[in-house]
């Protein structure tokens, strides 16, 4: 085991700005039979990709054959500071005229897209470990790849995985921090895991989910918001109408919730990283109505944000409007959902519930 390499990578990651770093054993999930469990009893829904190669997602050393060691990092992207909430009943400005409602985009995706902004500063740290130690192995992993990162950042030592299943980081950055890994047959020196479990009786971000979607450690991932507006590409289930507050992209309010994640002036020393910060926080959902293809390119939407199409914004922002008061809707508002309710070539969804909205609109 090299430990002065890996003190010289602890320290790389260090001036490569990761708010939080440590390097664990490439060993197999202990983890297999509740996984396994998730994916026949709650299902992942659209995400098929989590049902394929479950080898590799279990143990790394199937994803990269020689594996030893998996060098974890994350991103802090915002301090988490509280913001205003656009309910339906709160859509005046200061002087009492009636306003559009807003939809609010969760905050890892308001800035550059978290997969570019880790992988362009891994990638030159792994080519330098190629050219220095031919002959091994080194991936680098944000996201997409076939492991579970959470646990692995939890064994590296970056923070403890808490009840809404999300990492909790250390240095106080609470769950506001993305994460990337180094995949190495390198056999590097591991970190100490972080003890103890960092929940107790807290039950808050279970009380705070608007539909439901967290058991203690288990995600019913086609109930979360955050799936719904972003993975799940048809129409709605009926039992999501309504359910879903002002999120438009993703959702934050189990983060929003958790003790650990409000800003502490002790998660200073650990700025977020400014290529986060918001280009896009939210939006007048009169105008997602009314976009066009055209209109939506002219937004110049971050990669992370264009990863939903414009029936899928137009059908988020419609579910948010459902949970509005049809009196403090704008003229602006209406004459959107006519528009898309006479649009007999568009997206039948889209038609029929903008329709009914209209008829709340009417009194009919
Ligand atoms: C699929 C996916 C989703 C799905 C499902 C989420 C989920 N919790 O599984 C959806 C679309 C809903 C989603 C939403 C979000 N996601 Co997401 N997602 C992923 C992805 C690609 C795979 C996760 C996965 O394998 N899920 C399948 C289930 C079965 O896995 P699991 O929860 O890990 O289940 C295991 C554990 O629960 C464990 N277990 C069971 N009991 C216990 C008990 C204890 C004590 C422990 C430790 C473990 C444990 O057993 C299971 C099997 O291993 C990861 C990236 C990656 N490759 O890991 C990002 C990832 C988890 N997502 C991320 C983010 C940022 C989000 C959102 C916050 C985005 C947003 N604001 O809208 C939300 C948060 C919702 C939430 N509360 O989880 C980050 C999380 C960073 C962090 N701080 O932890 C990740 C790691 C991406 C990244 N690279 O940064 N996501
Ligand atoms: S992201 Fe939103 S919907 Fe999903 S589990 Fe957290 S609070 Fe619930
Ligand atoms: S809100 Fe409470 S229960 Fe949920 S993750 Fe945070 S500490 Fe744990």
């Amino acid at each position: 085991m090299d430990h002065a390499l890996t003190a010289e990578i602890l320290s790389t990651l260090e001036g490569a700005g990761f708010a939080l770093y440590g390097i664990c054993r490439a060993t197999e999930t202990s983890h297999r039979a509740k996984f396994t469990q998730w994916l026949e009893q709650v299902g992942c829904g659209e995400m098929t990709y989590l049902a394929e190669h479950i080898q590799q997602r279990m143990d790394p050393c199937e994803f990269v054959p020689t594996a030893r060691s998996i060098i974890c990092v994350a991103d802090r992207y915002t301090d988490g500071a509280p913001e205003q909430i656009h309910g339906g009943n709160v859509d005046r400005n200061i002087s009492g005229a009636i306003v559009s409602p807003r939809g609010r985009v969760a905050r890892y995706a308001r800035g550059r897209d978290y997969h570019s902004v880790i992988r362009d500063r891994l990638e030159p740290i792994a080519d330098d470990l190629r050219r220095r130690f031919p002959g091994n192995r080194f991936r680098v992993c944000v996201d997409t790849a076939p492991i579970l990162e959470r646990e692995h950042a939890q064994r590296a030592g970056l923070g403890r995985i808490g009840k809404h299943t999300l990492l909790i980081g250390e240095k106080s950055v609470g769950s506001w921090i993305v994460l990337g890994e180094i995949v190495t047959s390198l056999d590097l020196a591991p970190s100490n895991p972080v003890a103890g479990d960092p929940c107790g009786t807290c039950t808050r971000c279970i009380d705070a989910c608007p539909t439901q979607a967290i058991e203690p450690w288990k995600l019913h991932a086609q109930r979360c918001i955050s799936y719904l507006t972003i993975e799940h590409r048809s129409a709605p289930a009926e039992w999501f109408h309504n359910r879903t507050d002002d999120w438009l992209f993703g959702c934050d309010a189990c983060v929003e919730a958790c003790p650990h994640s409000q800003p502490r002036e002790s998660a200073t020393r650990v700025q977020p990283n400014p290529a986060y910060q918001a280009s896009h926080s939210d939006f007048d959902l009169a105008d997602v109505l009314s976009w066009s293809e055209q209109s939506r390119a002219s937004m110049k939407l971050s990669k992370a944000l264009r990863r939903a199409k414009l029936s899928m914004w137009k059908r988020n922002a419609l579910l948010i409007v459902a949970g509005t008061n049809a009196a403090t809707w704008s003229d602006q508002l209406v004459n959107a959902l006519k528009q898309l309710a006479s649009d007999e070539g568009g997206d039948v969804w889209l038609r029929e519930k903008s329709a009914e909205l209209l008829r709340r609109c009417s009194g009919a």
